[in-house]
């Protein structure tokens, strides 16, 4: 039985990097929910709606032995309702405040993510719990979303608009002393060079829950055994021509075939 991953779009593919690293014989399922794109700029009501009767149809058709929610947007707001919907573990992906608490020199962090994620009250409970003593700047940006998307479609994107994106956090009153930048959307560490390029001078570390969530995979899975050799699938709720594109991004992450929910 498969590790299920499930996204937007193919921010996950960040998550699924250091999961499949440290868990490279295990079979991986990685949805992404095509047809429901972009989620960021959704109502907090579609996406608690739609995020659990999509993996429910994903569980009962894979079958899966724990289910990863690999999309900042999709966890902040509807892990509690997966969660108590479904009988299986789910690790949600929220923002990494806690390690950006832990390196920040200035105690000025900027969290960037989607405009559902940053304005959600999980993100204030994180930043009292874990980053008190900080500044926590937000920014969120649909366009990042979209330049991550056509990174992997294989489309070049000019450089300043990523500049244009950190702006977002630098311009704000307080935004210059950031040092240490939350990548708190599974996009956005699919262009991580593009975003330490486009921070230029600045002494800018950039920080997400990939490593972390890959630990708690291997927690959960321990013991479990794989006879396979780590085969994937990638599911899509719409599989277009636009979806058939991304199949050479999803063989370099392993995944070799590609179904329709
Ligand atoms: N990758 C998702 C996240 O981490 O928030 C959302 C992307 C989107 O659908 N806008």
């Amino acid at each position: 039985r498969p590790i299920l991953f499930f996204d937007s779009g193919v921010g996950g593919l960040s998550i699924v990097g250091p999961a499949r690293a440290a868990l490279p014989d295990a079979p991986f399922v990685y949805a992404a929910d095509s047809a429901g794109f972009p989620y960021g700029t959704k109502s907090e009501a579609e996406i608690a709606a739609r995020v659990p009767v999509l993996l429910g149809r994903l569980a009962e058709r894979y079958r899966p032995r724990l289910i990863v929610i690999a999309c900042n947007t999709a966890s902040t707001i509807a892990l509690p309702v997966v969660r108590a919907a479904l009988d299986l573990p789910v690790v949600g992906t929220v923002p990494a405040i806690k390690p950006a608490a832990a390196l920040s020199v200035t105690r000025t962090i900027g969290v960037l993510g989607t405009e559902a994620t940053v304005r959600q009250a999980y993100v204030d409970d994180l930043a009292a719990r874990f980053a008190a003593d900080c500044t926590v700047l937000r920014h969120g940006s649909a366009a990042l979303v979209e330049m991550a998307e056509a990174k992997l479609h294989g489309r070049t994107i000019a450089p300043d608009r990523y500049a244009a994106v950190l702006d977002g956090l630098f311009a704000q009153p307080g935004g210059e002393a950031i040092d240490v930048i939350v990548n708190a959307c599974t996009h956005f560490p699919l262009v991580a060079p593009e975003l330490a390029a486009a921070a230029g001078t600045r002494d800018i570390r950039f920080v997400d829950g990939g490593p972390g969530i890959a630990r708690r995979i291997v927690h959960l899975m321990h013991g479990e055994s794989w006879a396979g050799a780590g085969e994937g699938v990638a599911v899509f709720t719409r599989l277009g021509p636009d979806e058939q594109a991304l199949a050479h991004a999803l063989a370099r992450h392993g995944f070799t075939r590609m179904e329709q929910l």
